[in-house]
């Protein structure tokens, strides 16, 4: 089967609004087709033909959504999964902190149910075991196996209703649903809210994290727009969708992960706080409800991209070596909308031991662990993880005292 063949078998097109069905879509950002941003390659896989998606934002002019349209079958990215949480330190962190919160707010007794959706390793469930009774429904099989040698349960299924209600039956009502960088993933939100619903009834709270659409477009990098991310919310635009499931968001914090994200918290019937009109009104500031606002992006992120390529094609002309430091998923849109491959990057280092010694997808760039990097020390290096560029420059701040440079690529180059 060739590669186009492969694509119409993996990819549905939609044509409505995934929030709120209407029509009245504009597309404001074209990256190109390219593969899956964590379909990493073996080394034997070289020979085969990658397949490629279009990556396409548009803008929903009815509830402010912005997405993709075409969507990739879930079973085809999420099924055998090259990230893990534990390999990145401040995101355990941060995972661990959340936890500590969660449980003070809202847990009383032993026998209260938390269930986290897509938990993947049970990095944050570990730090919720001590607590209560803990539940992580991770499709992955190999991460879910990850999350039970760590002590946390898991079930390896997509989240719906069906499996909701199943759960409901074997442990009863859960105190809290928990779902971090998974409602992106999500292109039939119903089937969630549906499922989240049947578990947590009237009292209970649900409580997500979605990378906020106001730092894709402002202080991040519109590297974070890949094929599992269907969704670039607002508040705005969750605000619709909560409703729409007889829901409302009562609490919303914007937190330091992943560049900037939104924490949101919603239940039936919880007072609602101050903060979330305060954030909308900032969100109208923004104009995160205006089209024009993603245009002006979609023109940022060509200048971007011509200031990157231009100074790594400089620094390669000089000789230079360069490396990439984090093999993310946002470094795969990076790299390929860029065209940066291993004409230009040496290699990649990375803490996923399901990274090492795999391939980038689209530029087969090689990875390697971080052990590699006292190997062969490079001019420069590329932080495709730029969200955590703090605690990666402190940590190698012995690279930085032996001449190396750090090149952070968005939203605009930055040579640190
Ligand atoms: P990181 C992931 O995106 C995937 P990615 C996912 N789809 C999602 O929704 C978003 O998160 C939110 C490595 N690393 O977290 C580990 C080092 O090598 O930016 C990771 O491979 N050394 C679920 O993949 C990568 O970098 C280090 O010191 O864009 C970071 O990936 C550190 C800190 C990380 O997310």
């Amino acid at each position: 089967m060739n590669g186009f063949n492969k694509m119409s078998l993996y990819l549905t097109k939609k044509e409505n609004c995934r929030i709120c069905a209407s029509k009245d879509l504009k597309e404001f950002l074209d990256l190109g087709a390219m593969p899956p941003a964590n379909s990493f390659l073996k080394k034997e896989d070289l020979n085969k033909e990658e397949v490629i998606f279009p990556l396409m934002v548009y803008f929903c002019h009815d509830c402010g959504l912005v997405q993709l349209l075409d969507v990739v079958a879930p079973a085809l990215l999420f099924k055998d999964y090259s990230y893990l949480t534990s390999a990145s330190k401040p995101l355990v962190d941060h995972f661990v902190e959340m936890a500590k919160d969660l449980v003070a707010r809202f847990i009383s007794y032993k026998k209260d149910l938390f269930v986290e959706i897509g938990g993947n390793d049970g990095s944050l469930l570990k730090a919720v075991k001590n607590h209560c009774r803990v539940l992580n429904i991770e499709p992955a099989k190999n991460v879910a196996q990850i999350s039970r040698e760590q002590g946390v349960e898991a079930i390896d299924e997509f989240f719906s209703k069906k499996l909701a209600n199943k759960i409901l039956k074997s442990c009863g009502q859960a105190k809290i649903v928990v779902a971090n960088n998974v409602v992106a993933h999500i292109d039939d939100l119903k089937e969630l809210f549906d499922g989240v619903k049947a578990l947590i009834g009237k009292d209970g709270v649900f409580v997500f994290e979605v990378h906020w659409v106001g730092n894709l477009i402002g202080d991040g990098g519109f590297d974070q727009v890949y094929h599992e991310h269907l969704s670039y919310f607002s508040l705005m635009a969750l605000q619709k969708l909560v409703e729409r499931h007889g829901f409302k968001i009562f609490d919303v914090a914007l937190v330091s992960i992943h560049g900037q994200s939104l924490r949101v918290y919603v239940s039936a019937n919880q007072k609602i706080e101050k903060s979330v009109d305060n954030f909308l009104n900032k969100e109208k500031e923004l104009g995160l409800n205006q089209s024009k606002t993603y245009l002006g992006f979609a023109k940022k992120v060509e200048k971007n991209k011509r200031e990157l390529t231009n100074l790594l094609l400089k620094l390669k002309k000089q000789g230079k070596r360069i490396i990439g430091y984090g093999a993310s998923a946002k470094g795969n849109t990076l790299l390929n909308y860029c065209g940066i491959d291993k004409q230009i990057l040496d290699y990649i280092i990375d803490t996923t031991p399901f990274k090492q010694g795999k391939l980038t997808p689209g530029t087969h760039i090689p990875i390697y662990s971080p052990g590699k990097l006292f190997q062969e020390i490079p001019d420069y290096i590329l932080l495709l993880s730029w969200n955590y560029a703090d605690a990666i420059i402190k940590k190698e701040q012995n690279l930085r005292d032996k001449g190396v440079k750090f090149i952070i690529p968005v939203p605009e180059v930055k040579i640190i």
